[in-house]
C-alpha cells in the first residue's frame, strides 16, 4: 500500500541534501505492507470521491489521514459542539472546539515538525512530467505500475462532465487541460476507447473546440517535444536573449524568477528543436488530436491560435508582430552558418544557468515546470549525464497521493509556510502549554529550514538575490528565498522566542535573526526611475546588487514611482509594460516580480515584531522600511476598501494583509480611514447567517464573488474574523464576530477538523492551487483570537 515517508532519503546515492532531508515528503508504494483495515478505508475513500467527484472536486488527504491516525492515535474525549439557532456562543463552547481542533491538528504533524499535505490543484503539471519521461525513455523505470495506476485514477477523476479537463481541478474545460491530459492518459497506456467512453468524450471535446492547434503556447511546446505538433507552429523562444546586455529592460535576468526559470530551459529545447522518437503511439496521437490530417495542418497560423476557453491574457498585437518578425526573419538566420555559431554559444550559456539552478536547489528546482524542463534539457545535452540521474529522485518530491489519485504538486510542498502559520495560530489560542510538544517540534522545523547561505559565485552573474537568513516556502533543500516566507518565518521565530525555552525549546540564534532582517530589508522596492540621457527604463535597487552602475545622480532622473512595496523573491527588476510580451495565454502578470500587499504586509509585521525585541538593531533602516511599506499598502487599496489578494482567494485574504500591515505600522481604526474603509468592506460581505465564503472567481475576475449557494468557507471566515478582531470590531459591535464564530464552531466535524471545502490558493490570477492545511489553521487562529480578545473583552 501507499505510505507517506517524511524526511527520508533512503540510501539513494543520487540524492543531495543540506539538512538531512528535513521537510521532504515522498509517497512510496510498499507491496509488502499489509494492513487490511487501512486498505479498506483507503478504498472506501476512493470510491466516495469518485461517486461525488463532480460536486466535491477537492480531495481531503484521506490516505494520509488514515496512515497518521495509526501512527499518532487520537483520544478525543471532549464532545463535539453544535450550537442551535437560538444559542449564543459561550467561552466554553469555543474552548472545547479549540481543544478538539488542536488535539486532532497535532496528530497531523510529522515527526520533523511540519504539517504534510496536498499541494496539488493545477492540471497542467503532470502532462509535462509524463511527456518528459516518455521522450527520455524513463517513464516505466521512474514510475512504477502503481504510480501509473494512481495517476490514471487522478486524471479520470478530474475529467469534467463535458468530457474536457480544466486548467485546475475546479475549473471549466480548456484546450490546455484537455489535450494534455488526453495525451497523458494515452502515454499511460489508455487506448482511444478506454475508460468506458471517457477517452472518446475527451477527444470529442478537443475536436469540437477546434483540435489541438488551439492549445496555449505552453501546450504547443510540450506537444512539439512529443512529436505531435510541428516546431514551426510554435512562436520563437530565442536563447540569444540571454546574451543581450543586462541594461535592456527585456533582459530575461530581469524577469520574475518563475518566468525566467521556465523560459530558460524552454529556449534550450526550442533552440535544439528537440523532438522525441516518432513511434506508433505518436502517429496515432497525430491522428486523434487534429481536425485535418496532420500533414495538412497550417502550422504558421497555428502559432497564434488559442481556444477562447483558455484565453485569459490575449496576446497584444505588438507581441504577434514581434513573434512573426523573429519567426520569419531571425530564426532562419540562427539555424544556419554563421548564425548557428551564436546559437550554439547561447545554448551553452543557457545550459550553464540550468546546471546552476539544479545544483542550488539540490535538483528540486524552483517549481514543477522548470523541474521537468531542466531535466529534459540535461538529457538532451547528454542522455547519460549525472545531472539527469540526480534529477530522478527529486521527481518524487513533487508527487502526492490522495483519494483522488496521484497528482503533481505546484511546489515540493508548502512546509515552512504552513508551519509558520500553524505556530501563530496555536500561539493565538492561549493553549500553549497544553500543546507544548507540538510547538516545540514546529520550532525545530522552522530552525532547520532557514536558508543559511547565499548561492555560490557572483550573484549578479546568476541573476540571484541574496538568500542568507531567508526562509523558503517549502524546505531548505529547495532554498529559494521568498520575502513573505522570510517574514512569516521570522514572525513565528520571534513569537516562539518569547515563550520559555522549557516549553518550546531554544530560540533561533540572534545572528540568524539579523540575517533574516537583512534579507527582508533588501527586498524593499525603492522605485523605478526613468533616466534621461541614458537608456530609458533602468531601475534602481537598494541593495547594490543590480543596476547601481547605471544610475547617474545628476538630477536628470525622473522618479516615476516611489515604491516601498515588496515583491515575492526578488526586487522588481523591470517594468510592467513587459507584460506586453507575456506569451502564456492562461496566466496573468508573469513577466516581472510585482509588489504585493501580502509580501509588503508580512514584511511590516515581521519588522515591527523584531523592533520590539531588538530596538537597537538598524533602527533607522527598519523604521524607514516600515513607513514606506505602509504608505505603499495605502496607495494600492481599492476604492471599495479592499485589497486584491494575489496568492489566495481573494479579497478576504488581501484585506487581512492590508489591515494587518497598517495596524502593525502603527495606524489604528481611529487614525486610519483606510482601515475603516476596509472594515466596512468586510462587514458588507458577511453572509446573512454569519461568516464569509469567497469563490475563486474573485481572483480571476477581480470582483468579489460569493461561493455558489452563498455558503460560508471556514478559511475566508477565518481571515475576515482575524482582520476585524485586530481592527477592534469587538469594541464597536461584536455581533458579526459572534455570528462568524458560531458558524466556525458548527462547521467543525466529529473528528475535530474543519471540512475541506473549495480550493483557496491561486497564482497568476487564473490558476488555483490547494492549501490543504488552511482548513484547520485559520479557523483555529480566528477562534483563538476570538476567545481571548472578543469573549475576554466582553467579560470585563
Ligand atoms: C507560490 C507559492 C507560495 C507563494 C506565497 C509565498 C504564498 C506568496 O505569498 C508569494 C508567491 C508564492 C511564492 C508562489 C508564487 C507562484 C508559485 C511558485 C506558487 C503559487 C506555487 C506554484 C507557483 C508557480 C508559478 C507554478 C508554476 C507555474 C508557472 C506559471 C511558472
Amino acid at each position: 500500500m501507499w505510505r507517506l515517508k517524511i524526511a527520508e532519503g533512503g540510501a539513494d546515492p543520487w540524492l543531495r541534501t543540506k539538512n538531512a532531508h528535513v521537510g521532504r515528503q515522498v509517497w512510496e508504494f510498499d507491496a509488502a505492507a499489509d494492513d487490511p483495515d487501512a486498505l479498506a478505508a483507503v478504498d472506501a475513500a476512493r470510491r466516495e470521491f469518485a461517486a461525488r467527484r463532480h460536486q466535491l472536486k477537492h480531495s481531503a488527504d484521506l490516505p494520509m489521514r488514515i496512515q497518521l491516525a495509526k501512527e499518532n492515535p487520537l483520544k478525543l474525549d471532549l464532545p463535539a459542539i453544535k450550537l442551535g439557532e437560538n444559542e449564543d456562543v459561550t467561552e466554553e463552547a469555543v474552548s472545547t472546539t479549540l481543544r478538539r481542533a488542536l488535539s486532532t491538528f497535532s496528530t497531523l504533524q510529522a515527526h520533523d515538525g511540519h504539517w504534510p499535505g496536498d499541494y496539488g490543484g493545477p492540471m497542467f503539471l503532470m502532462p509535462g512530467l509524463l511527456i518528459m519521461l516518455h521522450v527520455t525513455g524513463a517513464l516505466n523505470t521512474v514510475l512504477s505500475s502503481e504510480h501509473q495506476k494512481e495517476i490514471r485514477r487522478y486524471l479520470y477523476n478530474h475529467q469534467n462532465e463535458d468530457g474536457g479537463w480544466g486548467l485546475h481541478i475546479e475549473g471549466p474545460s480548456t484546450m490546455f487541460g484537455s489535450a494534455l491530459t488526453y495525451v497523458s492518459l494515452r502515454l499511460l497506456g489508455e487506448g482511444p476507447d478506454s475508460g468506458d467512453g471517457a477517452m472518446e468524450k475527451g477527444r470529442n471535446w478537443i475536436l469540437d473546440h477546434g483540435g489541438a492547434t488551439y492549445i496555449t503556447s505552453w501546450g504547443k511546446f510540450w506537444l512539439a517535444v512529443l512529436g505531435v505538433f510541428d516546431w514551426s507552429g510554435n512562436n520563437p523562444l530565442p536563447p540569444e536573449t540571454w546574451m543581450l546586455p543586462y541594461c535592456l529592460p527585456v533582459h530575461p535576468g530581469r524577469m520574475w524568477c518563475h518566468c525566467r526559470m521556465v523560459y530558460l530551459p524552454m529556449c534550450y529545447v526550442y533552440g535544439k528543436r528537440f523532438v522525441g522518437r516518432i513511434t506508433p503511439i505518436i502517429l496515432e496521437l497525430r491522428n486523434e488530436l487534429f481536425k485535418v490530417p496532420y500533414s495538412e495542418v497550417d502550422w504558421d497560423s497555428a502559432r497564434n491560435l488559442c481556444a477562447k476557453e483558455d484565453l485569459y491574457y490575449p496576446h497584444p498585437l505588438i507581441q504577434d508582430i514581434l513573434w512573426a518578425t523573429l519567426h520569419k526573419f531571425v530564426e532562419p538566420v540562427m539555424m544556419h552558418w554563421p548564425g548557428n555559431k551564436l546559437r550554439e554559444k547561447s545554448l551553452n550559456h543557457v545550459m550553464q544557468h540550468v546546471h546552476y539552478e539544479d545544483e542550488n536547489t539540490r535538483y528540486i528546482c524552483i517549481g514543477p515546470v522548470n523541474k521537468v524542463l531542466n531535466m529534459l534539457a540535461c538529457w538532451i545535452e547528454d542522455p547519460n549525464s549525472e545531472a539527469f540521474k540526480l534529477h530522478i529522485p527529486r521527481i518524487y518530491d513533487y508527487l502526492w497521493v490522495a483519494e483522488d489519485g496521484m497528482k503533481m504538486q505546484g511546489y515540493n510542498g508548502s512546509q515552512l509556510w504552513d508551519t509558520a502559520f500553524a505556530v501563530q495560530a496555536i500561539a493565538a489560542t492561549d493553549l500553549i502549554e497544553e500543546f507544548a510538544p507540538t510547538l516545540k517540534l514546529a520550532h525545530d522545523f522552522i530552525k532547520n529550514s532557514q536558508v543559511v547561505d547565499d548561492c555560490p559565485g557572483d550573484l549578479s552573474y546568476w541573476y540571484r538575490h541574496i538568500s542568507k537568513g531567508a526562509w523558503p516556502f517549502s524546505t531548505a533543500d529547495h532554498g529559494w528565498p521568498i520575502s513573505d516566507c522570510t517574514a512569516e518565518g521570522l514572525k513565528a521565530s520571534l513569537l516562539l522566542s518569547k515563550i520559555s525555552p522549557e516549553i518550546v525549546g531554544e530560540s533561533v540564534e540572534v545572528n540568524r535573526l539579523y540575517d533574516a532582517v537583512n534579507c527582508l530589508m533588501s527586498w524593499m522596492i525603492q522605485g523605478l526611475r526613468i533616466l534621461l540621457g541614458t537608456l530609458p527604463c533602468i531601475l534602481s535597487s537598494n541593495n547594490g546588487l543590480f543596476d547601481r552602475q547605471f544610475i547617474n545622480n545628476n538630477g536628470s532622473s525622473i522618479l516615476v514611482n516611489e515604491n516601498g512595496g515588496f515583491a515575492t523573491y526578488e526586487l522588481q527588476r523591470s517594468y510592467a509594460w513587459l507584460e506586453l510580451i507575456n506569451p502564456a495565454e492562461t496566466f496573468g502578470d508573469i513577466v516581472i516580480d510585482y509588489p504585493y500587499v501580502e509580501c509588503t504586509s508580512a514584511a511590516i509585521q515581521a519588522l515591527t515584531s523584531f523592533k520590539k525585541l531588538y530596538p537597537g538593531h538598524r533602527r533607522k533602516d527598519v523604521d524607514n522600511c516600515i513607513n514606506k511599506a505602509a504608505s505603499y499598502i495605502e496607495s494600492i487599496q481599492r476604492k471599495d476598501g479592499s485589497w486584491y489578494g494575489s496568492w489566495a482567494v481573494c479579497f478576504t485574504y488581501g484585506t487581512w494583509f492590508g489591515v494587518k500591515g497598517l495596524l502593525a505600522a502603527g495606524r489604528t481604526f481611529k487614525s486610519s480611514p483606510a482601515i475603516r474603509k476596509a472594515c466596512d468592506f468586510l462587514m458588507s460581505k458577511e453572509l446573512p447567517f454569519g461568516g464569509w465564503g469567497e469563490s475563486y472567481l474573485s481572483s480571476q475576475d477581480q470582483v468579489y464573488t460569493n461561493l455558489e449557494g452563498k455558503h460560508t468557507h471556514a478559511v475566508n471566515t477565518g481571515w475576515a474574523m482575524l482582520t476585524l478582531i485586530d481592527a477592534g470590531q469587538a469594541e464597536r459591535d461584536p455581533t458579526p464576530l459572534h455570528r462568524a464564530a458560531k458558524v466556525l464552531i458548527n462547521l467543525q466535524s466529529e473528528d475535530g477538523e474543519f471540512p475541506q471545502q473549495e480550493i483557496m490558493g491561486v497564482f497568476n490570477k487564473n490558476c488555483m492551487i490547494s492549501y490543504s492545511q488552511y482548513r484547520n489553521i485559520f479557523p483555529i487562529w480566528a477562534l483563538g483570537e476570538y476567545r481571548c480578545r472578543v469573549l475576554g473583552a466582553a467579560k470585563k
